[in-house]
């Protein structure tokens, strides 16, 4: 784990509701776990959230938030982010927008525009609420919504799901024309099983899905958990995607614990017993990732490839090509490695290689339960996003002459450009096709 840099200071500014662990009570640990200093500005003192209570109270500190930033002003603070989640009031808004504004120095900006879920605003708000909180929202680096909340924040009619990815992608990159350049959408689901987040960057045009098995019921402060964990991350340098799915991973064993206790929902959720998870995947390095990597390409392997050559073969070959130290040496020649994940478990991986005139495809792996729904696509995609964004329009592959795959990289544009046989020592040869792909 490395985590040696200089210590990264996070503003959140949220309410604090005293008991059922949401907003600055679920920000300050999550933030401050990952070794970063999480400062303060509560809005609000509830003394619990107002989802499901009733007779909770409520001191307005609207009035303070000005005050506290003068004083700032005086002790020239810098941040390294700001994280605004729940905000109370058209003014509160209209402050918070004026905070950022007088904050911002070089600072990473992340709105959680907290205001309605399943569909309805919250009865709280009036319904003009989400058109104010655009202001918030167009400051933002990294906007955070539901569903429900990218639709009121666009003007647009809610939709029940399941989705698609072509709407949910769009609901992403019209809410990129409201100012901020990378969204994270939550309550994403294609079908009735799994549920996740999905992400974009318009400035790359990197987008990702990241999906767990729906598990039944609805949780408080989720949302909270969720966010404080994408900033966690995000200023530890993960990037979006890596932020989204190690949030989305915590979020959902969270809830699972939270259903297994049956505790009362309104309680919050338990992600106190998470953090020291949490932690381990902000912090995972390239070792961590190559192990990983290596116990992928053994079990892939031996479950698919000791039908296309020998047993002896395959052991030579994950010794010699998909060790821990031969994933470690790739990476440090530059190779990029991604490990698709799902539900917590690690079912394929690719890496390739950027020549510089083209990238070479090294690895495209899938455990056999996942191969055939699309992962593979989606690598494809991948790579070809990273070449466009790399000003390269050729990739290029190898792949034994035997392989089934070899249809299908033809239908994914592929063409054979040559035939190859390698000695690659201890007897053995590989009797390759190169294939190779011009980008449109
Ligand atoms: O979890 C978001 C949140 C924050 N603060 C208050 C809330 C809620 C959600 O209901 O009521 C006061």
């Amino acid at each position: 784990m490395a985590r040696n840099m200089a210590q990264k200071r996070v503003l959140a500014i949220h309410d604090i509701s005293c008991f059922g662990r949401c907003s600055l009570t679920v920000a300050l640990p999550i933030i401050s776990s990952v070794g970063a200093e999480c400062t303060v500005i509560p809005t609000a003192v509830l003394s619990t959230h107002t989802g499901g209570f009733t007779g909770f109270t409520y001191r307005d500190l609207t009035e303070d938030i000005v005050p506290i930033v003068d004083h700032w002003k005086t002790l020239d603070l810098k941040f390294d982010a700001i994280y605004t989640g729940f905000l109370g009031s058209f003014e509160q808004i209209a402050i918070v927008a004026d905070t950022i504004d007088r904050l911002n120095e070089d600072t990473m900006i992340v709105v959680d525009p907290v205001m309605a879920d399943n569909g309805k605003l919250y009865t709280i708000f009036p319904k003009e609420f989400p058109m104010e909180m655009r202001k918030v929202c167009s400051r933002a680096d990294v906007l955070m919504p539901n569903i429900t909340e990218a639709t009121l924040l666009l003007g647009e009619e809610y939709v029940e799901g399941p989705y698609t990815p072509e709407y949910i992608e769009g609901l992403m990159q019209r809410l990129t024309s409201l100012g901020p350049r990378k969204i994270i959408l939550t309550g994403v689901f294609f079908d009735d099983v799994k549920l996740g987040a999905a992400t974009y960057d318009a400035d790359t045009g990197e987008k990702s899905y990241y999906f767990c098995d729906k598990i039944p019921g609805y949780y408080h402060g989720t949302g909270d958990v969720f966010g404080s964990a994408v900033v966690g991350a995000l200023i530890r340098g993960r990037s979006l995607p890596d932020a989204s799915r190690i949030a989305v991973d915590f979020t959902v064993g969270s809830i699972e614990r939270t259903y297994t206790a049956k505790t009362d929902i309104r309680f919050g959720v338990n992600f106190e017993e998470g953090i020291s998870q949490y932690i381990e995947d902000v912090f995972e390095d390239d070792e961590d990732l190559a192990q990983r990597i290596s116990g992928l390409a053994s079990e892939i392997w031996h479950e698919c490839y000791s039908n296309v050559v020998s047993q002896e073969q395959v052991d030579y070959m994950l010794n010699t090509y998909h060790s821990l130290d031969a994933i470690l040496e790739e990476m440090a020649e530059g190779y990029e490695y991604i490990v698709f994940r799902e539900c917590g478990k690690d079912i394929g991986y690719c890496g390739f290689h950027n020549e510089g005139d083209r990238i070479y495809i090294g690895k495209l792996y899938l455990l056999k339960e996942y191969r055939g729904k699309g992962y593979g696509s989606k690598m494809f995609d991948l790579i070809d996003n990273y070449a466009r964004n790399n000003g390269i329009d050729k990739e290029y592959l190898r792949v034994n002459k035997s392989n089934p795959t070899v249809e299908i990289y033809k239908k994914k544009g592929f063409i054979i450009s040559e035939a190859v046989v390698n000695d690659i020592g201890n007897g053995f040869v590989m009797d390759d096709y190169i294939m190779e792909k011009t980008l449109r």
